[in-house]
């Protein structure tokens, strides 16, 4: 799998990493609503009280696992001195998630977007999150999508990878899009998996915090507190649209029948499928 140059030099502390029995992973491909989810998941442990998150950034109340880069506080290294339950972010392909977790048991929340949003979203990020290497021209990331040389690799072989696995009694498999038309709903199967209950007007509290307007406009979780040495929000906001549907904005004719053409080829082998308008 292509991984971020700073990335992989953290790769032995990942591969190591203890998880612990009550650890959930939120995982996702890149750009598929990890952020929504994890917002969801710290309210839902902090009982809807928005004091309690607005404690740090997202990032540091849900740390990102394989997450390595310089000035930047180091994935692992802030997951093993948290004394308090964890929710881990990460978006390894399920065959790499660190053995520990499958040991463990731990619940995994997996978050799934359709891949012409994801493609657009990942481009703009690419661009504004330093880290990344120039993404080129939005042609030729739509190519590196395709091939799977973009970092964290193929697209259709990590939502397939997770999809197999999904009956499993520790993974709840999500869609961005429902969460989109309901996010009350997709709440409720959050709640039962990890079986949590709220009353009513909290879960309504959860949800006015976690639109994306409201998410946008929280410094706690709008990314907005990175350095700008990491994350160039001029370029492009993290929380960018937060729409489906976008890709129609972007792509041409040509470039959606050939990804049609791909996914076609690419998603034969599954029944799993996507909606691309809300
Ligand atoms: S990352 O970098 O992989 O962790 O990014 P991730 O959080 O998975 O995805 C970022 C996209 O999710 C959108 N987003 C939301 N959409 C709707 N509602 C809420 N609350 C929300 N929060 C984040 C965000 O805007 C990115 O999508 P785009 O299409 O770029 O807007």
């Amino acid at each position: 799998m292509p991984i971020l140059g700073p990335f992989s030099e953290n790769w032995a502390n990942v591969q190591r990493f203890q998880a612990r029995d009550d650890d959930i992973m939120i995982n996702t491909y890149p750009k598929s609503g990890t952020t929504w989810m994890s917002e969801i998941l710290d309210l839902i442990f902090n009982g809807g009280d928005t004091q309690k998150t607005a404690r740090g950034a997202i990032y540091d109340r849900v740390p990102f696992l394989e997450y390595a880069v310089p000035d930047m506080a180091i994935g692992t290294e802030t997951l093993n001195s948290m004394k308090t339950r964890r929710v881990i972010k990460s978006h390894l392909p399920v065959n790499l998630v660190p053995q520990s977790f499958w040991e463990k048991n731990c619940k995994v929340i997996y978050v799934a977007r359709n891949p012409k949003d994801v493609l657009v979203s990942y481009y703009h990020f690419y661009q504004m999150a330093i880290v990344h290497p120039d993404p080129g021209t939005f042609e030729e990331f739509f190519q590196g999508f395709m091939e799977g040389t973009i970092a964290f690799g193929s697209w259709s072989q990590h939502v397939k990878g997770w999809w197999k696995i999904r009956q499993q009694s520790n993974v709840l498999y999500i869609f961005y899009e429902d969460m989109l038309e309901d996010a009350k709903r997709e709440i409720k199967k959050v709640l039962k998996f990890i079986e949590e209950d709220l009353p009513e007007d909290v879960l309504e509290k959860i949800c006015q915090h976690t639109t994306f307007k409201a998410m946008k406009e929280n410094k706690m979780s709008n990314y907005s507190t990175v350095p700008s040495s990491v994350m160039d929000h001029n370029i492009s906001p993290f929380m960018r649209k937060g729409i489906c549907g976008d890709w129609k904005n972007h792509l041409t004719v040509a470039q959606n029948e050939i990804l049609d053409a791909y996914l076609e080829r690419e998603m034969s082998d599954t029944d799993l499928t996507f909606r691309y308008q809300e």
